[in-house]
């Protein structure tokens, strides 16, 4: 029995009869996930309460911090355990009594599943629902892509469960899939009332299934998918579970409610079983592990961060700047001379008004940000930050001097951050008196967009100041990996090896077009060569030292930068659209022939082994010197930071799926044909010997 006399179904859900209304709540921490357990408390309460002549109704409510947010991905890829989602909501249907929904949080997949079986939603205004099964590689598999479009229409739901977007509950209201929004903070009692209104007023018992409307108005006109798919199908390009929404959308238009369920559920078979959504759901429990720090304490007590100083007003230094100005911090910018330092502002200035003229920020968003920074000349200005992160030139000399102005100007317990892309940070912080409090904040271009960053630790780093700058990460939308110092830490290390394989490859036949044909084919955004025409050839390059050594040098001196030169390794037209050169291939073609490098045809499979493997050999070896404590950890800045696709899971989680024993055999045979640096890493080696993966590491 529980507090209310009446029977507890489960330690995760219970019931109680407040007034004739069963009560039913799901206590299931942290997010109210739909276990066997849940699944299992529902169904006896719902059980229960329909065959409780004293129950008229029923509000089904969750405690904690969200109503129920979806099945427990924890359990997929184990045997399914009764009841199943189908039969939970054949029993809520089946009450024969108004059920209301009552919905705080986040009501996400199967939760906004259950929730569409109730007769009635009722939502507080800081809600969201949505069906974010898409993000897992997989489809709502509980009825979503059936229910969803008799609420909102086809278009709308086209739009919602291709995309896994949440719906706020004040739209959520407007396009039907809520009946009122109750008082924030007061779910409970404003759910009952409802109930009672319901039952006062004699509503009829509306069941979503029994909707049709909105399928009608869609019906015979096969264009609007057509439409739909062609409008998509480069966000689409390489995922499975986008057009099986599509189908089962289809389905739902064309079949009745039953028919149109068992269509579902088979798509959703299908993807639960196949690699893509393996890979997907790694990479959300991926990107979770890596805000955890195995040796920082999750209690550490975090320094307070409320102004921030950012040196240098350049592409990344506004990027940062803007981050943290996105995140609600009052931001102090500092430059060496007023002209760089209002080009540095004008960027900001012009980057919110864009974002103003496409609605993506309100008039009062532009004014309070821009309200919130403070451009400077002066490092006494920076005396009350926080956090500085420096943003100056990539040269360790220029670091070292600036690292030494903040340690004179900055107050105690500031904490001091280096963006560098590559240098050591041990070396920085030893230029100040300070090590503990200097750690690295690798954010990637544009750094206002792109989630990743890469917290880097010195050996000196306080875990305090790891800890402040993990979760300040997550405050200001990105995703923190920890990661150590070495050259280039994670995500450019590999990069490195990749770029070397794929420059050498064309140096011995290849062109730079096979090459970025077979890592876009894999599903990499760009290839190697038009990234770095994109990049600007030109970046790291300096025209008084070049000297035609590499192609890349030559090139340049030829003042083929890349896109913004109009050529590069490819030529460009006024659309920047490339295309193949002659001229640059020319280039390889004498380069290599000046030194005697043999040529020959280089089959796909060859480049696709020679780039792909040794990303994953360098992986192994950070992790056998340390430098990334997780093999996810690297999946999760190569899919956040480079675009690794996430159908694939990230370099690590891939190369374990292609066989670290067939990786490692295979690397050894390219180090006997090409030199030591496809030699497999001992940690790679070891594994693959004793059949494990990097988790067993
Ligand atoms: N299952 C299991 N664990 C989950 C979980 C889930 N659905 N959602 C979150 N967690 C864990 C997470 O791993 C973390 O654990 C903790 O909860 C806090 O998460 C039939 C088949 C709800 C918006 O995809 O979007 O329903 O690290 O850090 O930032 O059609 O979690 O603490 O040990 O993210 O406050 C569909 C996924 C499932 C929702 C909360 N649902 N979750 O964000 O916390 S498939 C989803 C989220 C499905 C049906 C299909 C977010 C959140 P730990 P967190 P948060």
């Amino acid at each position: 029995m529980n507090a209310t006399g009446n029977p507890a179904v489960t330690s995760v859900v219970t019931w109680a009869n407040e007034g004739g209304i069963a009560v039913v709540t799901v206590n299931s921490p942290p997010v109210n996930a739909l276990s066997a357990a849940v699944r299992g408390g529902l169904k006896q309460a719902f059980e229960a309460a329909a065959a409780d002549p004293a129950v008229e109704a029923v509000v089904l409510i969750c405690e904690g911090q969200t109503f129920m947010a979806g099945a427990d991905i924890s359990e997929f890829g184990k045997p399914p355990v009764s009841p199943s989602f189908r039969e939970v909501q054949d029993v809520m249907e089946a009450t024969g009594k108004p059920v209301v929904m009552a919905i705080h949080g986040t009501a996400l997949g199967g939760g906004l599943e259950i929730a569409l079986v109730g007769n009635y939603r009722i939502a507080v205004p800081s809600a969201k629902l949505g069906l974010p099964e898409v993000k897992l590689g997989l489809l709502p598999g509980a009825g979503g892509t059936q229910r969803l479009p008799r609420v909102v229409g086809v278009e709308k739901a086209l739009a919602l469960i291709t995309s896994g977007d949440q719906v706020p509950a004040k739209e959520a209201l407007k396009i039907g899939l809520l009946d009122a929004l109750a008082e924030e903070g007061h779910l409970k009692r404003d759910a009952l009332a409802f109930a009672r209104a319901v039952l006062a007023e004699k509503r009829p018992l509306k069941r979503v299934g029994d909707l049709g409307d909105k399928l009608a108005e869609v019906r015979g006109k096969p264009e609007v998918f057509a439409e739909f798919r062609k409008a998509n199908a480069r966000k689409f390009r390489g995922f499975e579970a986008p057009e099986a929404i599509i189908r089962c959308i289809e389905a739902a238009v064309d079949l009745p409610l039953e028919e149109g369920l068992v269509f579902e559920r088979a798509r959703f078979e299908e993807l639960k079983v196949g690699s893509q959504s393996a890979a997907q759901r790694h990479y959300f429990f991926a990107e979770r592990q890596a805000a955890k720090v195995p040796d920082v304490p999750a209690d550490t007590p975090l320094r307070d961060i409320q102004t921030v100083g950012v040196l240098g007003a350049g592409t990344m230094g506004t990027g940062i700047a803007m981050s943290f100005l996105n995140g609600g911090f009052r931001v102090r910018l500092l430059e060496t001379s007023e002209a760089a330092l209002e080009h540095g502002t004008g960027i900001i200035r012009k980057t919110y008004e864009g974002n103003v003229a496409r609605g993506r920020m309100s008039d009062k968003d532009f004014d309070g940000r821009l309200a919130q920074l403070t451009p400077t000349l002066d490092y006494a200005d920076l005396a009350d930050c926080d956090l500085i992160v420096e943003a100056v030139f990539e040269q360790m000399d220029i670091k070292k001097q600036v690292f030494a102005k903040l340690d004179a100007v900055a107050k105690p317990g500031a904490i001091l951050a280096t963006n560098t892309s590559y240098l050591d940070v041990n070396e920085i912080a030893a230029a100040t008196k300070r090590p503990q409090d200097v750690i690295g904040l690798h954010f990637f271009s544009p750094a206002h967009i792109m989630r990743l960053l890469e917290v880097v630790r010195g050996s000196e780093t306080a875990k305090d100041v790891i800890a402040t700058s993990m979760k300040l990460a997550r405050r200001i939308g990105k995703v923190p990996v920890l990661v150590g110092v070495c050259h280039g830490f994670v995500g450019n290390r590999i990069h490195l090896q990749r770029q070397t394989q794929a420059e050498r490859i064309v140096l011995e036949g290849a062109t730079p077009w096979q090459v970025d044909a077979v890592l876009e084919g894999f599903g990499l955004p760009m290839g190697p060569f038009r990234m770095r025409d994109m990049a600007g050839n030109d970046v790291g390059w300096n025209r008084e030292t070049s000297s035609s050594a590499t192609v890349r040098e030559i090139l340049n001196e030829m003042g083929r930068h890349g896109q913004k030169s109009g050529a590069g390794y490819y030529d460009y037209d006024a659309g920047r659209k490339p295309t193949p050169s002659e001229i640059s291939l020319k280039v390889i073609r004498d380069f290599a022939a000046a030194r005697g490098i043999a040529q020959r045809e280089i089959p796909d499979e060859e480049i696709f082994e020679r780039c792909l493997y040794v990303m994953v050999n360098e992986g192994a070896k950070i992790l056998e010197e340390g430098i990334a404590s997780r093999a996810s950890d690297i999946d999760v800045v190569w899919v956040t930071g480079y675009g690794w696709p996430v159908y694939r899971g990230g370099p690590m989680f891939w190369g374990e799926l292609v066989g670290l024993d067939r990786i490692s055999a295979r690397l050894s045979e390219l180090a006997a044909l090409h030199g030591d640096s496809f030699q497999p890493a001992a940690l790679l080696q070891r594994l693959a010997a004793e059949g494990k993966g990097f988790a067993q590491a």
